[in-house]
């Protein structure tokens, strides 16, 4: 493990719900919800004003509405969501060329190998003006987490929440890691937690003193061997930035997050039968079968299998995925599945490639079934028109976004990002004045960071120390 905290992780507070405040000043200090309105809609997050009153993620809508009755309860704006990722992520590419994002609202970075920070102190400036640098782009707030490992650069900023900055100096993170719960390390799920907590283990102290082969009984030799060196702060994982793989595949995003696991089952099978037609179709056959799975919160996983042998038959290839995709907690629900092979044989791979960048990307090809129909929303028409949170534009005043509907009336409140907040009209939902708009951004005028981030060579910070000349 390296000596300075230079691993950064940084994660977005209360994102959806920020973004939604930030564009809607009504909202500012307020108790807002993002999530499925619909009858058996979950709750996707809350802001910090809505978890004192106990509304959390993944908590089901209609618990969220009686702990909080007077909450702003919004429908998701992905599109605006990723644009805001987007450039979270530009930000954090101008420290390093080794970022791994994690999901929209989440990276790793490594400052080290960005040449960004080699100390405490470097590390610390760094992400204070990381920190400054997104309010100042984006309007909102992250909290970032220093230290020299993935594990603790993650426990750190969950321990910066909301809005700051925790770094762990090295040489204190065992007495630091101790008292947490076991469910702090990352692959204690609730199952693991569980079954730890039987045999009496509480706490990272407690892993660390039940011992290695302890761990490995209780768990396996995998896991077990994994989770005692995690509780001793023994993590060597590297930052790795996404890499283009070369592979035959083909995904599709769900209009709707798909829930059943029954039915992410047999689009998984669908989709290893599109993918083996695609890679017969080019004469080729591959070794390793990969799934992807994007989830609800945009985070996104991938497993893969590698065969003995090549191979280019559907049963084979259905078989690995429906095997990897018992690996993945679907629970909280999946908005992309992907199934490809790779390991291609080389002298046929630019032929494929060619043949991929023709395709536009992983649309289906001409003669293949035609996509899934998306699940009908169980909201009214009204409602599918202009839901809740969603930007709108009238003809006479303005810019503002859809409060609430119903009845064939559609209520907006007439504000903007840099407005002061605004007043309410309701209208008939045909109005034809009335039209849904793009979102506005969020920072008027953002200044162009890009240009000149890096804290190298920039006054404000140190550059790095240069070796004595001899
Ligand atoms: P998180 O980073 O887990 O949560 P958060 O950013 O809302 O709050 P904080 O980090 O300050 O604790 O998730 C990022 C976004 O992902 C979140 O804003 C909404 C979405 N999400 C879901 O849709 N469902 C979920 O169960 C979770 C946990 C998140
Ligand atoms: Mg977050
Ligand atoms: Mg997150």
């Amino acid at each position: 493990m390296r000596s300075a905290p230079t691993i950064l992780h940084l994660d977005m507070d209360a994102f959806y719900a920020s973004v939604e405040q930030a564009s809607k000043p009504s909202l500012r200090g307020k108790a807002v919800i993002v999530g499925g309105l619909g009858p058996r809609g979950v709750v996707a997050t809350a802001s910090y004003e809505a978890r004192v009153l106990g509304v959390h993620s993944a908590m089901p809508m209609s618990q969220a509405r009686r702990l909080a009755p007077n909450a702003a309860y919004l429908v998701p704006r992905f599109a605006l969501y990723r644009s805001i990722s987007d450039q979270v992520m530009a930000l954090l590419r101008a420290l390093s060329p080794l970022v791994e994002p994690l999901s929209l609202d989440e990276a790793f970075v490594d400052l080290e190998a960005g040449g960004t920070a080699w100390d405490e102190r470097s590390a610390r400036l760094a992400g204070t003006k990381l920190r400054a640098d997104i309010r100042a782009v984006t309007g909102l707030t992250g909290s970032v987490g220093l230290a020299a490992s993935k594990m603790l650069a993650k426990i750190a900023s969950e321990e910066a929440k909301p809005d700051g900055l925790v770094v762990i100096e090295p040489g204190t993170e065992r007495a630091m890691l101790e008292p947490m719960p076991v469910r702090t390390l990352p692959g204690v799920g609730p199952a693991t937690g569980d079954h730890l907590r039987r045999a009496g283990i509480h706490t990272v102290g407690e892993i660390a003193e039940a011992g290695e082969d302890e761990l490995v009984r209780l768990l396996g030799k995998a896991h077990g061997h994994a989770l005692y060196a995690m509780a001793l702060a023994r993590d060597d994982r590297p930052v790795v930035a996404e890499r283009e793989t070369k592979s035959v595949s083909v995904e599709d995003t769900y209009d709707v997050d798909i829930h059943d696991r029954v039915r992410v089952g047999l689009e998984v099978q669908r989709l290893a039968d599109r993918c083996v037609r695609r890679l017969r179709g080019a004469g080729l056959s591959g070794r390793t079968i990969v799934l992807k799975v994007r989830r609800y919160d945009f985070s996104t996983l991938t497993r893969s299998e590698t065969l003995r042998g090549p191979t280019d038959d559907p049963a084979v290839v259905r078989e690995a995925a429906a095997r990897l995709l018992d690996s993945v907690d679907t629970t909280g629900g999946v908005r992309l599945l992907g199934v490809g092979v790779s390991g291609l044989a080389d002298y046929t791979q630019e032929d494929l490639f060619a043949q991929a960048a023709g395709g536009a990307g992983e649309e289906t090809p001409e003669g293949e079934e035609p996509e899934t129909a998306p699940e009908p929303r169980p909201e009214t028409p009204a409602e599918r028109r202009w839901p809740a949170g969603h930007d709108v534009r009238h003809a006479e005043h303005g810019h503002g976004w859809v409060q609430g509907s119903g009845l064939g009336r559609v209520t907006v409140r007439f504000e903007t990002p840099g407005s002061a907040p605004g007043r309410v009209k309701t209208f008939r939902v045909d109005d034809p004045a009335l039209e849904p708009a793009d979102p506005l951004p969020l920072v008027d005028d953002p200044p162009d960071l890009l240009e000149t981030t890096g804290t190298r060579g920039t006054p404000d910070a140190p550059s790095r120390p240069r070796p004595l000349e001899a």
